[in-house]
């Protein structure tokens, strides 16, 4: 086996965190490339729960954890998940986790600017996470934002925190909100650099160097090809790229690193936050999928919006994500109900449409089209060979392969890390 790149092929919680742990395994290194504490991974080991946020997967199983430049790390929030999951008995520290020298830095003002912005949105929001990624990419992107290795150098904090709070002090202002004062974001910043310093690392070298060894490298995404800034359901995204390309720009490697590039899809949808989903279902059936699929978000808790599987926007992320194979999440959660829909196309304003339009106002007028299949009575729960499901749950997978035309080359019929099908 190559190198893996694991990526969402829908709005998130695809259950990317099992799937990523899974393979694990079978690599040395897990590289987290882009998001940050927004994303939330669940994973089960025997009678532990971890909740991973900002940390690679594969530490839980001892492997090499690294950070990506493409990462806005949340200094605190690094910190104090590093203390949850050692808390849990796992050893984490400067030799099995590296942090990007050129990873940007979430501070508490992109926090409150993140916030304070949803709620002057009002009915407009987004439904972010509140973790001031948006606005941590914005530094980023605008050359003020403070770098990791930025800890090391004193004078360099003190003047880029001067650029960063006279841009957004204003703003805060103008938002009614509370500044911030410089003295203080930099004694924190001074405060915290001892404890995070050690992790520091050119990562770039360290998978250089993997290449060369052939040494085995996972790469972990975060969010989905539907929230990608670029190609996602615009403005209702997050601010990075989720696609697998990113792993390469996230990570410092060329793209050809990338090896097998894996989506994620549940077997249903889900969406956390505002924006599109055509596929959604208001009634019972929805409520049911989502009490039994537990649909609250990891991070914030919040209840996820259920509808039917979307292939048509699946098809999309395969063909933009670049993704060679699907893994498929929960199909248990489907278990028992008599009939199963699928999203086979749209119509907007009564007439048929080729595809997803573009433009937020269309995109929430689209209505779908759905094919309805029987269920199955049996259980697909903790299946682990193609025999162990019903006849009519295999149909389902073989339809959801011919309509997003890519293989499903996983299947995941529990939490449970083994319960993990490999179709070919
Ligand atoms: P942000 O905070 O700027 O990234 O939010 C922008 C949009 O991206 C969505 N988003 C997510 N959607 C699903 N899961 C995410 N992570 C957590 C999880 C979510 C949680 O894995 O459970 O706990 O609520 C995630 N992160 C960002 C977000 O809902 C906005 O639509
Ligand atoms: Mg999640």
């Amino acid at each position: 086996m190559s190198n893996v790149t694991v990526i969402g092929a829908q709005w998130g919680d695809e259950g990317k965190g099992k799937i990523v742990d899974w393979l694990a395994s079978r690599a040395e290194i897990v590289v987290r490339f882009q998001g940050g504490h927004n994303a939330g991974h669940t994973l089960v080991v025997g009678d532990q729960t971890y909740k991973l946020s900002l940390l690679p997967s594969g530490l839980v199983r001892g492997k090499m954890g690294i950070i990506g430049g493409g990462v806005v790390v949340d200094p605190e929030a690094l910190l104090g998940e590093i203390g949850r999951v050692r808390a849990q008995g796992l050893a984490v520290g400067p030799d099995t986790l590296r942090v990007a020298e050129n990873a940007i830095l979430i501070l508490p003002v992109h926090g409150a600017i993140d916030r304070a912005r949803e709620a002057a949105r009002g009915e407009r929001k987004i439904g972010t996470t509140g973790r001031g990624i948006g606005p941590a990419y914005e530094d980023k992107v605008a050359r003020r934002a403070i770098r990791f290795c930025d800890l090391a150098e004193p004078e360099t904090l003190d003047w880029k925190l001067d650029e960063i709070l006279l841009h957004h002090n204003t703003l805060l202002a103008g938002l009614g909100a509370d500044t911030f004062e410089k003295q203080a974001l930099l004694d924190y910043l001074l405060n915290l650099a001892p404890q995070l310093l050690p992790y520091m690392d050119p990562v770039w070298d360290r998978l250089d160097e993997a290449r060369r060894a052939g040494t085995r490298v996972l790469f972990e995404g975060a969010q989905a090809v539907m929230l990608d800034v670029d190609h996602g359901t615009y403005p209702f995204v997050t601010s990075s790229n989720t696609v697998a390309a990113n792993a390469a720009t996230g990570s410092g490697i060329g793209p050809g690193g990338l090896g097998f590039v894996l989506g994620i899809a549940k077997a249903y949808c889900t969406r956390v936050g505002a924006g599109p989903f055509p596929s959604e279902l208001f009634d019972d059936v929805g409520r049911g999928i989502g009490a039994r699929g537990h649909e609250f978000g990891t991070v914030t808790g919040r209840p996820r919006r259920c509808g039917w599987f979307d292939a048509v926007l699946v098809r999309r992320a395969v063909r933009v994500g670049g993704i060679n194979g699907l893994a498929l999440t929960k199909l248990d959660v489907l278990d028992g109900l008599p009939e199963i829909s699928l999203c086979v196309g749209y119509t907007l304003d009564g007439a048929e449409i080729s595809g997803f339009p573009s433009a937020p106002a269309a995109q929430a007028r689209v209505k779908p089209v759905f094919e309805t299949m029987e269920g199955w009575t049996g259980t697909t729960r903790g299946a682990r060979s193609w025999a162990d499901l019903p006849a009519q749950a295999v149909k389902y997978v073989r339809r959801i392969e011919e309509l997003v035309e890519a293989p499903v080359t996983l299947l995941s019929t529990s939490p449970e890390r083994d319960d993990t099908i490999l179709m070919r």
